[in-house]
């Protein structure tokens, strides 16, 4: 199995639900905007869509899209999802929320050419979603007692959330440091060379 990432990219979240599955997984390095990899490989080539991440299965399968990618390692690893008739559908539900409506609403701070003004109202917008999130999370993690890969995905926003100016509510600035403290996620960030 091989992961293509990005260093910081929101492929970080799909090595965090690996590692906490006890999933072993080669990683290639994809260079973006430039789409090599690591190896020198054209990587439109191998995923068309062109960005990060894709999951390449032992049976040569590819996988793309986050919510697809977690979904899968959820499906193999019951531990990362929640429990009960509805776990399948919350976890669907927290990572369609973390997918749509946080991790596109940091896009304009990744586009060249953005305007201050555009990327205040963007901060405004992931400040909104992520009080949202906060306003739900009783408990360890966003859908309980026990991490989810939703977890992982969140993780990652909440991690760009601050060099783009973004507050992170009490709750979320709090499960921003159990996630961190997690040996898989250490081994996730060092792993690309990157601190909390
Ligand atoms: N819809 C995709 C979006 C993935 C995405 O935004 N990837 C970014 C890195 S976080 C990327 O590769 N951007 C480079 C590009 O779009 O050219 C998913 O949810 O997996």
């Amino acid at each position: 199995m091989k992961l293509y990432y990005a260093i910081g990219a929101c492929s970080l979240a799909d090595k965090i639900a690996l590692a906490e599955a006890e999933m072993p997984c080669d990683f290639e390095r994809v260079e973006l905007p430039e789409r090599v990899t690591e190896t020198g490989a054209d990587y439109a080539a191998i995923n068309p869509k062109g960005y990060v991440p894709a999951l390449i299965l032992d049976g040569g399968e590819m996988i793309t899209e986050n919510v697809a990618i977690l979904s899968w390692i959820a499906e193999q690893s019951p531990k990362l999802r929640p429990e009960g008739p509805l776990g399948w559908f919350r976890l669907l539900e927290a990572l369609a929320y973390i997918s749509t409506e946080v991790h596109k609403s940091f896009h304009p701070f990744f586009t060249p050419g953005v305007t201050e003004d555009e990327k205040q109202a963007a901060r405004e917008l992931v400040g909104r979603r992520l009080d949202y999130l906060a306003a739900g999370l009783s408990d360890a993690f966003l859908l309980g007692p026990q991490l989810t890969v939703a977890d992982a995905y969140l993780f990652v926003m909440l991690r760009w959330a601050k060099p783009n100016g973004v507050v992170l509510p009490p709750p979320l600035a709090a499960f921003y440091e159990r996630m961190k403290a997690r040996p898989t996620v250490a081994a996730a960030l060092a792993g690309e060379g990157l601190y909390a």
